[in-house]
């Protein structure tokens, strides 16, 4: 197991002064229309790698495949479960999520060379389906005392789900081999994307009606006997959106009405291949375009342009709407995670500093933030490092290390100001400044809801900057996040200057005029 690096953490590196300006109040702009509101705008997502998570049940480490468990092992089954999940629920709940994704929950198929599916995207499929669970996470009554501790905490489930494909070496695979597409045909070599086997994984043929009615029913027998709030929907680019269209959507939508989906397509090119997806009646994508900008600057030292070219991309091409319902992260499961994306050598304080400015950068940009277990308390790893096991000090204050509690407490922090400013979640997202003005690589945005605001301003720079910013309307900004900060220091209309030190950040709330 990784820890993250000891040592004395420095103070919180989101440390910013605010002053008031001394120019002419501004002409106050009106109100901004509040934007449709939607419950799943104030979430926060919380990704977990079941297996690698808790043990909760020890009584179960041995069913299921055999050979498929070695905790020493990267690609093996370690133990964790649906029961030592439901232990967790208040750690989730202390930390401030408020959605629990855990990896999804089929029966796996047997072990193949030194790699068993731990992860969950391996399903031993049969027809006809047997609705298996995965015997080494637990029983049906783990998943429904789950269910009822996750809800009883004010929380909601979300249900990984897989209809790309199957395991190698499923039994369907062998009861009904013309089910798959063939990798040597025509339409796989045409359209790799959609016909092709993805990492040799068997790649179901959703266009032949018999297929689709297998995999619709499957869907819809999980979704009504797990009974989840949400569903992600994984490798969802390599899927016809007709099929989600015209067959799984409606499907899971009847069997539990107010179901909201989620949709992988990792492509962090273009936020505009979630666009098939999303008219397919998805509620949201993940912002893998995002992902890759918060990497590229505040990991890797690069432009925080990149950042607001991605927000605004995202807004352009997907409309406000839609690009709030946007799924964001600074890592999952499948990238390596944020803290190994740093350069080797890297301070301890430049490391806590890079990782706090993502955090509240997540926290704050339009979209639904997503942490990925680990990611409050700065776990590092890359490749099959980034799914180790949850550190044994992780679950109490008194024994996580200096830098880990820190961050811990940042993301609580961020938390609670995202479950009380709305503008956070539902508000219009305002671009205010950027590094290509001049000001170094500085990024300010507002999000705007009413006469409400949050400022924030984000110095990606090793040296401090100062940032004059005309604001329309009273600039009574409280200082967010920011200890030894004293509240409501700029009283002023009109220009606020804020000087920020080397990887700050100040996050302003107040109203708008
Ligand atoms: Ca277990
Ligand atoms: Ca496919």
């Amino acid at each position: 197991m990784k820890t993250p690096v000891a040592g004395r953490a420095p103070l919180l590196a989101l440390l910013v002064a605010a002053c008031a300006g001394t120019t002419p109040h501004a002409p106050a702009a009106p109100a901004t229309p509040a934007p449709p509101d939607d419950p799943w705008l104030h979430q926060i997502i919380y990704l977990v790698v079941t297996d690698r998570f808790t043990n909760g049940d020890p009584g179960n480490d041995a069913l299921g495949q055999p050979g498929c468990l070695d905790p020493s092992m990267p690609s093996l089954f370690h133990g964790g479960d649906l029961a030592g999940l439901r232990s967790r629920v208040a750690y989730m709940k202390d930390l401030g999520v408020t959605v629990l994704w855990p990896t999804p929950l089929p029966a796996q198929v047997p072990r193949r060379n030194d790699a068993c599916g731990y992860h969950g995207y391996w399903a031993d499929l049969v027809d006809p389906d047997d609705g298996a669970l995965e015997p080494k996470l637990g029983t049906w009554s783990d998943v429904e005392a789950l269910g009822s501790t996750v809800h009883a905490a004010g929380m909601r489930l979300m249900l990984d789900m897989v209809v790309n494909h199957s395991g190698r070496g499923a039994r369907i695979v062998g009861q009904r081999p013309d089910w798959f597409h063939s990798d040597a045909s025509p339409e796989a070599h045409a359209n790799p994307e959609l016909f092709h086997s993805l990492n040799g994984l068997p790649d179901f043929a959703q266009e032949k009606p018999e297929v689709a009615a297998y995999l619709t029913a499957m869907a819809r027998r999980w979704v009504e006997r797990v009974k989840p709030d949400a569903v992600r929907m994984d490798t969802a680019k390599h899927v016809p959106p007709w099929y989600f269209a015209r067959d799984f959507v409606p499907a899971v939508r009847s069997a539990v009405p107010g179901l909201f989906l989620v949709a992988e397509v990792f492509d962090d090119r273009s936020i505009a291949r979630t666009l098939p997806v999303l008219d397919a009646g998805f509620d949201s994508a993940f912002h893998f375009p995002l992902h890759r900008a918060l990497v590229e600057s505040l990991a890797k030292g690069g432009s925080l342009d990149l950042v607001a070219d991605a927000v605004a991309d995202g807004i352009a091409t997907l409309g406000p709407d839609r690009a709030r319902h946007l799924v964001t992260m600074i890592d999952n499961h499948d990238v390596p995670r944020f803290a190994s994306e740093l350069p080797p050598g890297i301070s301890d304080a430049d490391r806590f500093g890079r990782s706090a400015l993502a955090l509240a950068l997540l926290f704050t940009l339009p979209g639904i933030p997503q942490l990925y277990y680990g990611d409050e308390l700065g776990l590092a790893g890359a490749g099959p490092g980034n799914r180790l096991d949850m550190p044994a000090w992780s679950w109490s204050e008194a024994t996580r290390p200096p830098d880990a509690a820190a961050l811990f407490a940042l993301v609580q922090r961020l938390a609670r100001l995202r479950a009380t400013a709305s503008e956070l979640a539902t508000g219009a997202y305002v671009e205010l400044a950027r590094p290509r003005d001049g000001a170094g690589n500085v990024l300010a945005f507002e999000r705007v809801l009413g006469d409400r605001r949050v400022l924030v301003v984000v110095n990606g720079d090793p040296s401090p900057r100062t940032l004059p910013l005309a604001l329309d309307g009273p600039a009574l900004h409280d200082v967010m996040l920011l200890p030894g900060v004293p509240a409501g220091v700029s009283p002023a209309a009109g220009t606020v200057t804020v000087t920020m030190p080397p990887l700050g950040a100040g996050i302003f709330t107040g109203p708008r005029q």
